[in-house]
């Protein structure tokens, strides 16, 4: 009786340590002395004096980036198939073309398909265009009642163990407000979109759906986890892009929000056919440095969302000191094509300021590239803009993707693209 009872006492005791060190810190003053990695000096320590350097440092970071974060991602050896499954020339009342496109990914025997949703300017052509996963269906982007609901999603909620009611078409126009569809068509662009969910449902499944079942590739603590995956299907969507003569495909921009916003950062720094990347709020394991551990930490996102990054990722909880890499080097991966990070004031959680010396930190990679230097030091007043080919914005209010981020986002492409404001 008394064993059982050390036993209880231990496990108590345990479970109140573990759960006590991931309360979050919201103090500036407890964010520990860190050192960040340079990334301008090889793993032997040797400098980094020219672009042709970089090249070779860069593989050196987008490597352990693989291997300690995101997990690798295995190549695309199977087939994609397109088919257009709708086309509407007047659409958001005359202003855009609109067409929904099923891609079809096949490996062997294995097929998983994605609907994606494109607009573009009616009137307009070779226009820039921003692609990005959504959150709730592509049918809840657009108010338009008859964007399509995925079939793959109805049939399979119940399946998936997914609680929410995503699937049910009342979440039409949900997610509207971060997709202002009028407004960035009137700005000439174009907008791609895919639900993340087609691409991999968004729970700890033990990899059994989405873009991961059709690999029969052996799990280890270096395999791709959630983020990877859905950076990899905004790759496919980008194949297909390719093959489509409406768009040009030198000016898409891959775009997202919060754990979305990981994953866009991830498929910029993987896929060089992305022309710029957006941050929108996307924080820990995103933009905002992890060594700050400020607000959501690694211990805590992999707690959380066990299924979000390598296995080898949680050797780092609660010893962010031994990563050997930090965020803002997962921006310098981007470089020198442009890279638009952005913060909510209120959205501490996210870690605004680790988002914003990001920026800062990666600022010499660009710079050595010949793109100048970002060209702030501390964190900008609210609502003004960094504009360069790193910029930076912190808007006031909550994590979430409002107007004001897109006509920011809008603003600086509008000029790297060369379009009228
Ligand atoms: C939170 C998570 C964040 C962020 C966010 C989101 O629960 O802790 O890292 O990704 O979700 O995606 O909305």
């Amino acid at each position: 009786m008394k064993k059982l009872t050390l036993i209880l006492i231990f496990f108590i005791v345990h479970s109140c340590l573990f759960a006590q060190s991931f309360v979050a810190n919201y103090d500036e003053s407890k964010v520990p002395p860190y050192t960040l990695p340079d990334p301008l000096i090889f793993k032997d320590g040797k400098p980094v004096k020219s672009k042709k350097d970089w090249r070779k440092r860069r593989k050196e970071i987008f490597s352990l980036f693989e291997k300690e974060v995101f997990g690798y991602s295995p190549q695309w050896i199977g087939s994609t198939k397109s088919e257009i499954l709708s086309r509407k020339d007047g659409a958001l009342n005359g202003i855009a073309k609109r067409k929904e496109v099923r891609l079809e990914l096949v490996n062997g025997n294995k097929t998983i398909s994605l609907n994606i949703l494109i607009y573009l300017p009616k009137n307009s052509k070779d226009v820039p265009l921003f692609l990005g996963c959504n959150f709730n269906g592509n049918h809840a982007v657009s108010t338009e009642t008859d964007v399509l609901i995925p079939d793959s999603w109805v049939g399979n909620d119940k399946n998936l163990h997914i609680t929410d009611h995503r699937a049910n078409p009342e979440g039409r126009g949900k997610e509207a407000s971060r997709w202002p569809l009028k407004e960035i068509i009137s700005r000439g662009f174009g907008v791609a979109t895919v639900y993340y969910g087609d691409i991999d449902p968004d729970f700890d499944d033990g990899f059994n759906n989405g873009v991961h079942q059709l690999f029969d590739v052996k799990r280890d603590s270096t395999s791709w986890g959630s983020v990877a995956a859905w950076a990899w299907g905004l790759s496919r969507v980008m194949d297909y892009l390719e093959t489509d003569r409406e768009i040009n495909t030198g000016k898409v921009i891959v775009m997202g929000h919060s754990r979305l916003g990981k994953a866009a950062l991830w498929a910029g720094a993987a896929d060089e056919r992305f022309a710029m990347v957006v941050s929108n709020n996307s924080g820990c394991g995103g933009a905002a440095l992890s060594k700050r551990i400020f607000g959501e930490t690694v211990g805590s996102i992999n707690n959380a969302f066990p299924h979000w990054y390598c296995m080898n990722f949680r050797k780092y909880n609660q010893k962010e000191e031994l990563l050997p890499v930090d965020q803002h080097e997962l921006l310098s991966l981007i470089a020198p094509r442009p890279v638009y990070v952005a913060s909510a004031a209120e959205d501490a959680w996210a870690d605004p300021k680790g988002e914003f010396l990001s920026c800062v930190f990666a600022s010499p990679v660009y710079e050595l590239l010949g793109e100048g230097k970002f060209s702030a030091s501390d964190m900008p007043p609210l609502n003004t803009p960094v504009l360069g080919t790193i910029s930076y914005h912190v808007r006031p209010g909550k994590h979430d993707v409002t107007l004001y981020d897109w006509n920011c986002y809008m603003d600086f492409a509008s000029g790297y693209f060369k379009l009228k404001r």
